[in-house]
């Protein structure tokens, strides 16, 4: 092997800080983020034929949305890293669900990325959970770039939905294209800095690239295919917005105040072929990252990253359980000795992988920006900063306080073993937390969750991947409390009639509320009573 001196090795750190893009796709439910990731893929060339997400028979489910119960439901369930090369850059796309159920990990994700795609459905506009992404990205100043997509169906007018970007997020909307024509009649878009037309045409159900043809706007072929009145008013139109349009600024982007945007159709390939140019041109590389009071300068020599996600079962064939980490400064090697600040000790990184959605690929090493899995025996955890050098803690990652809560039974007594596996598997993903009544002399498992439909999604992967039937049925408790160490007698408090006693894994006591009110109420009655809101 080659020997590199101290210098060589950091211009090769810095070039390769410099070609990493690493970027969410963010939105509420169905604006079509899978969608578009299919198909931004398919112009990255990253894949030769993108599938459709509500997979027809025969045909392929969608890259990112590997998961059994996300190709059977055409939705996005947890976050998907993608890594590929385009253009000299390495790329690190993450795909997440935009279901406020999975929001915990759409969260975390963002904790992680250097830009974020934002994604609107031109006929809804801004969305209740696209709002709530987008203050996420402002606690870090996440730049940003929103894609106005389905514009091949009956949407908003333009001008209105740029308005709604300003008034509701606060955040400049800047058009770097136009689009020709709205539903039925889109036919393409204008580039406002080329001051050319770019026209898409159709290709079989959407799954290759749409042919382009470049034009000039006053080209008589615009007026033949939109016929003289609409071709006079997109003049116009385009006239009155270059003219008094929001600027695209560099540097207001990535300050996260302006947002370039774009318009097209992720399922029709049109203008998605700009809009991959400009996310290449635009996205940032790496930058500092914080740790409390200080920020890790990516080019550092010391290495460190932050582990953000865990998922088990993600390939059949071997059924283990991966870390997903995003590097933040230097360089990751294999059988490299790190220290993980949680343990305080120094592990082994023994196996490391770069991820193309369900598909993996052992890697040797790894830069800033980077999203690698690592093996886990049960080392790692949500929130843990790996470093080599001097000790470094990165902010802890968003936790959600579960508002749903359920019993979970074990159909086939005869796979207790499996069952509990499972359980504690999916416990260790931070989508669930499981709870056992004190009261109760079967130890039949308490589910807490943000949102219900993480109980679907357990059901549906003890059975997949661990062969387990289970039934779940809903308890009336919707916030769990622990006691701080200062406790009154336990019998002198005076409980409010519904809430229960439970105990958590680690064996700490747990009371389960079935409102907010009643919790209230409950500390107004035994005011010497401390709960804190985590175990
Ligand atoms: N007409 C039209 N439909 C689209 C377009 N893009 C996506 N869709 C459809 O919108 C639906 C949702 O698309 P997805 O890509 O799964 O949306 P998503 O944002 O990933 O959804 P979640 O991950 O579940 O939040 C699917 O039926 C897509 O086929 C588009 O440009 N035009
Ligand atoms: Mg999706």
């Amino acid at each position: 092997m080659a020997q590199y001196t101290a210098n060589t090795t950091q211009k090769d750190l810095d070039y390769e800080v410099s070609r990493r893009r690493t970027f969410a796709i963010i939105s509420h439910p169905d604006a079509g983020k899978t969608t578009l990731t299919e198909k931004l893929l398919l112009y990255a060339g990253a894949v030769g034929m993108a599938g459709s997400v509500r997979a027809r028979k025969n045909q392929r489910s969608a890259t990112s949305d590997w998961m059994e119960m996300e190709q059977q439901r055409g939705i996005s369930i947890t976050t998907a890293a993608l890594q590929f090369d385009c253009q000299g850059c390495r790329i690190n796309l993450l795909d997440t669900p935009g279901h406020q159920d999975f929001s915990e990990d759409t969260y975390r994700t963002l904790m992680v990325t250097d830009s974020a795609v934002m994604v609107l459905d031109a006929a809804k506009g801004i969305e209740s959970q696209t709002k709530k992404l987008f203050q996420v990205c402002r606690l870090r100043n996440t730049p940003i770039l929103t894609f106005i997509n389905k514009l091949d169906r009956p949407g908003r007018e333009p001008l209105e939905l740029l308005e709604e970007i300003e008034q509701v997020m606060g955040i400049s909307p800047a058009p770097i294209n136009w689009p020709i024509g709205n539903g039925p009649t889109f036919k393409g878009v204008y580039d406002l800095a080329s001051k050319s037309v770019l026209l898409f045409e159709r290709t079989e159900h959407g799954r290759y690239r749409a042919p382009v043809r470049v034009h000039g706007l006053n080209d008589q072929v615009l007026t033949a295919l939109l016929g003289r009145d609409e071709h006079a008013a997109l003049i116009e139109e385009i006239e009155l917005i270059s003219a008094v349009g929001t600027k695209f600024n560099r540097d207001e982007f990535l300050a996260g105040l302006a947002t370039p945007v774009f318009f097209g159709s992720a399922s029709n390939n049109f203008g998605l072929e700009p809009f991959w140019q400009a996310l290449i041109e635009l996205a940032p590389p790496p930058g500092p990252y914080a740790a409390g009071p200080n920020s890790i300068e990516p080019n550092s020599p010391e290495f460190s990253g932050l582990i953000f996600k865990i998922q088990a079962n993600m390939d059949p064939q071997h059924r283990d359980q991966v870390a997903f980490l995003r590097v933040c400064s230097g360089r990751l090697e294999k059988d490299m000795q790190v220290h993980n600040a949680r343990l305080g000790r120094k592990l082994r990184i023994a196996r490391a992988y770069r991820f193309f959605a369900g598909e993996r690929e052992p890697v040797d090493e790894a830069y800033p920006g980077d999203v690698v899995g690592l093996a886990n025996p049960g080392v790692f955890s949500i929130g843990d900063t790996l470093y080599t050098g001097r000790a470094v803690a990165f902010n802890t990652m968003p936790r959600f306080q579960p508002e749903h809560f359920c019993l979970l039974q074990n159909s086939d007594i005869g796979k207790y073993k499996q069952f509990n596996k499972g359980l504690e598997q999916l416990e260790k993903e931070g989508a669930i937390q499981v709870f056992f009544f004190s009261d109760s002399l079967r130890k039949e498992p308490v589910l807490a969750a943000v949102g219900e439909l993480q109980f679907e999604v357990v059901t549906a992967r003890l059975r997949a991947e661990y062969g387990v039937e289970t039934t779940v049925s809903k308890l009336p408790f919707a916030c769990a409390r622990w006691f701080e160490a200062e406790q009154p007698d336990r019998a002198e408090i005076i409980w409010p009639s519904r809430c229960k006693l439970a105990e958590d894994r680690q064996g700490q006591p747990v009371v389960l509320f079935s409102s907010e009110w009643e919790l209230n109420y409950c500390r107004e009655k035994n005011p010497r009573l401390a709960l804190r809101e985590w175990g």
